[in-house]
């Protein structure tokens, strides 16, 4: 893919101190992780994810929702980061305040390099007891159901923000406090759809920074954003960095 970042992008990003980059599954997909709105496949062709992803889906069906859990986490821990997260890794150095959030939970931004990560939606290789939050790391499988705390038998579940779930405190604090002081945010591979991490580009837009948004496919914040660069975020990142000399 041809791709074509405009000269006075470039100019304007080469000035800029202060920079918000945030990611949603499009970042990933590349990697070979589905994005949360693909078709998903095999045994949960049936199911939305928006019906997995909830506390009701859990206290009704445990069972399949710690399968799906347990078959993602798998599949994050088999797969590497792509050159969208090395782009991101090398381009934190480029700017002297560079915040880093992701919707995402599969750690792969850590893994390619980049530091003080913002997870808005937790982190899916981390366990926690339902009940108490505490952070498990050892587990007893179970054939017919999710394993138990062994401190106080509730089930295990994925340390994940589910919907209708708050986010943590201290990461949405930190992202909004960055949305409201950035001068370029850059929203990648994410539907713009799920809030609050969507009103973050709000908040940027509001205080007049610059957004600029990759993704391959228009989103509500398409027509909103000043730069759109369509193109995978692994081939359209690096050609970025390195245009900025930071690759
Ligand atoms: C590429 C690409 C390539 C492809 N390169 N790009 C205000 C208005 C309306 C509703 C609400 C609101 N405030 C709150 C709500 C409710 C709700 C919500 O937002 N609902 C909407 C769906 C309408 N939000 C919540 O419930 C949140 N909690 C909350 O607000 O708490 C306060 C509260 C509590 C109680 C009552 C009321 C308020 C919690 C949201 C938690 C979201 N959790 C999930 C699951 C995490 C665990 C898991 O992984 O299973 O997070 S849902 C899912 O969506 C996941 C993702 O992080 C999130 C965002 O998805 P993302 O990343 O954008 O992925 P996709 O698949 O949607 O898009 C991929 C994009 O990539 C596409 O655009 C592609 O084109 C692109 N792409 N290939 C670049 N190569």
């Amino acid at each position: 893919m041809m791709v074509d970042i405009p000269s006075e992008l470039i100019a304007q990003l080469s000035v800029a101190k202060n920079v918000l980059v945030s990611t949603g599954a499009g970042i990933s997909a590349e990697s070979g992780v589905p994005t949360f709105r693909d078709a998903q496949t095999g045994m949960w062709s049936k199911f939305r994810p928006e019906e997995l992803a909830t506390p009701e889906a859990f206290v009704r069906n445990p069972k399949m929702v710690w399968d799906w859990y347990a078959e993602r986490r798998d599949q994050v821990q088999a797969v590497e980061p792509n050159p969208g997260h090395d782009a991101l890794a090398a381009l934190q150095k480029f700017w002297s305040d560079f915040t880093l959030v992701t919707q995402n939970v599969d750690g792969l931004h850590q893994r390619a390099g980049s530091r003080d990560v913002i997870e808005l939606h937790g982190n899916i290789t981390r366990v926690k007891c339902a009940r108490e939050g505490t952070h498990v790391s050892v587990w007893v499988p179970n054939e017919d159901e999710p394993p138990k705390c062994e401190k106080c038998g509730s089930y295990l579940r994925p340390d994940v923000v589910w919907f209708g779930e708050s986010l943590p405190v201290r990461a949405l604090e930190a992202a909004t406090h960055a949305a409201q002081c950035c001068e370029v945010f850059f929203s990648v591979g994410t539907s713009s759809v799920v809030y609050p991490a969507a009103g973050l580009t709000d908040l940027a837009l509001n205080q007049g920074a610059l957004v600029v948004e990759v993704n391959p496919d228009s989103t509500p914040l398409t027509d909103r954003a000043d730069f759109v660069l369509p193109g995978p975020s692994g081939e359209v990142l690096p050609v970025l960095a390195k245009q900025l000399g930071a690759l």
